[in-house]
C-alpha cells in the first residue's frame, strides 16, 4: 500500500513505518492518523511480521497534533466526533497490536507525539530526541495518554512537571527515568532499531504474544494478579510447537528453527 503521509517498507519480518511530514515536522493530522492506524492494522495483520517499528526518521518523531488542522474545533466537534474518531483509532490500533511496536525516536518528540511514542511497547531514542507535554502551552492539555501513559512510565514527580510547566525532558533524562530503553547516536538509530526488532521477530512469535502480554498487564494490575497471569502463561508457551523445539535445539546444540506454532 502507498500513503500520503507515511512511508512502510517490510524486510526480515520487521514492518518500519516512518511518519513523512518533514515540513510539519511530521504534525499529526488527520490523514497522517488515518493512515497510521490502518498501516498498523495492516502490518499486524501480516502473519510474515513478528515486529513493528515507528518512527519520524532521523530529525524529528512529531511535533503533536497538527495545531493548524485543530485550531478552529469546537468542544461539540471533539466531543460529537470522539476526536475525531479516526484519529483516535491510531492510538487503538498500535494499542491493541499484539505485534511488538518499537518507537524509534530522533528530535522532538512532543504532545501527541510524546503520546505516540509512549503507546508503543518502548523506545529507542537518539541523543538529540526530546520528550514534552507542551500543550499547556496553547492553552490545552494531553488528550491522547500524557496524562496516564507518560505517569505510569515515569511517575507523578516528572508527569506533573513536564505537563504543567511544559518543560521537555532530554534524552539522557528519559532514560534515567525509564521512559527510553535505550539512547543510540544518531545516524545508528534506524539500524539499530531494525536490529532489535529483527531479533524480536525472530523468536516464536506467540511466545512473543504472551510476554508482551503479561508485562503490559504488570502496568495496570496488583502484583499477585500479575505474577498468577505470567505463571499460567508460563505453562501455556509448553503447548507451542516452539517451546519443544527451543528446548530440543538447546539440547543437541543448535540453533532453533521456529514455525511460530
Ligand atoms: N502543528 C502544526 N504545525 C507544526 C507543529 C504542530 N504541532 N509543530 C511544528 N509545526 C510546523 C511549524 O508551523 C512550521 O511550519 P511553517 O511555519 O514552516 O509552515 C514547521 O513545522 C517548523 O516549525 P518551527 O518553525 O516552529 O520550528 P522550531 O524549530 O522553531 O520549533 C517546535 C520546533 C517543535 C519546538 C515548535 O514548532 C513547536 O512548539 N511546535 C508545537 C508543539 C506543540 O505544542 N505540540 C502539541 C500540540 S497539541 C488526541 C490525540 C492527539 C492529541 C490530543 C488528543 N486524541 C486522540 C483525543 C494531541 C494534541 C497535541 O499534540
Amino acid at each position: 500500500m502507498t500513503y500520503e503521509t507515511l512511508l512502510v517498507e517490510v524486510a526480515d519480518g520487521v514492518g518500519v513505518i516512518t511518519l513523512n511530514r518533514p515540513k510539519a515536522m511530521n504534525a499529526l493530522n488527520q490523514t497522517l492518523t488515518r493512515e497510521l492506524g490502518e498501516a498498523v492494522d495492516a502490518l499486524e495483520a501480516d502473519q510474515a511480521i513478528g515486529c513493528i517499528v515507528l518512527t519520524g526518521g532521523d530529525q524529528v518523531f512529531a511535533a503533536g497534533a497538527d495545531i493548524k488542522e485543530m485550531k478552529d474545533l469546537s468542544f461539540h466537534d471533539l466531543y460529537v466526533s470522539d476526536f475525531p474518531r479516526i484519529q483516535r483509532d491510531c492510538w487503538r490500533a498500535i494499542d491493541e497490536a499484539r505485534t511488538p511496536v518499537v518507537a524509534a525516536v530522533a528530535g522532538f518528540a512532543l504532545g501527541g507525539g510524546c503520546e505516540l511514542a509512549l503507546a508503543c511497547d518502548f523506545i529507542v531514542a537518539t541523543d538529540s530526541a526530546k520528550f514534552g507535554q507542551p500543550e499547556i502551552g496553547i492553552g490545552t492539555m494531553p488528550g491522547a495518554g500524557g496524562t496516564q501513559r507518560l505517569t505510569k512510565a515515569v511517575g507523578k514527580a516528572k508527569a506533573m512537571d513536564m505537563c504543567l510547566t511544559g518543560r521537555m525532558m532530554d534524552a539522557e533524562e528519559a532514560e534515567r527515568a525509564g521512559l527510553v530503553s535505550q539512547i543510540v547516536s544518531a545516524d545508528a538509530l534506524l539500524d539499530t532499531v531494525r536490529k532489535v526488532a529483527k531479533k524480536i521477530a525472530s523468536h516464536s512469535r506467540p511466545a512473543v504474544m504472551m510476554i508482551k502480554e503479561s508485562v503490559d498487564l504488570a502496568v495496570d494490575a496488583d502484583l499477585q494478579d500479575g505474577l498468577l497471569f505470567e505463571r499460567r502463561n508460563f505453562a501455556a508457551t509448553f503447548a507451542f510447537e516452539d517451546c519443544k523445539e527451543g528446548m530440543n535445539a538447546f539440547a543437541e546444540k543448535r540453533k532453533p528453527v521456529f514455525k511460530h506454532r
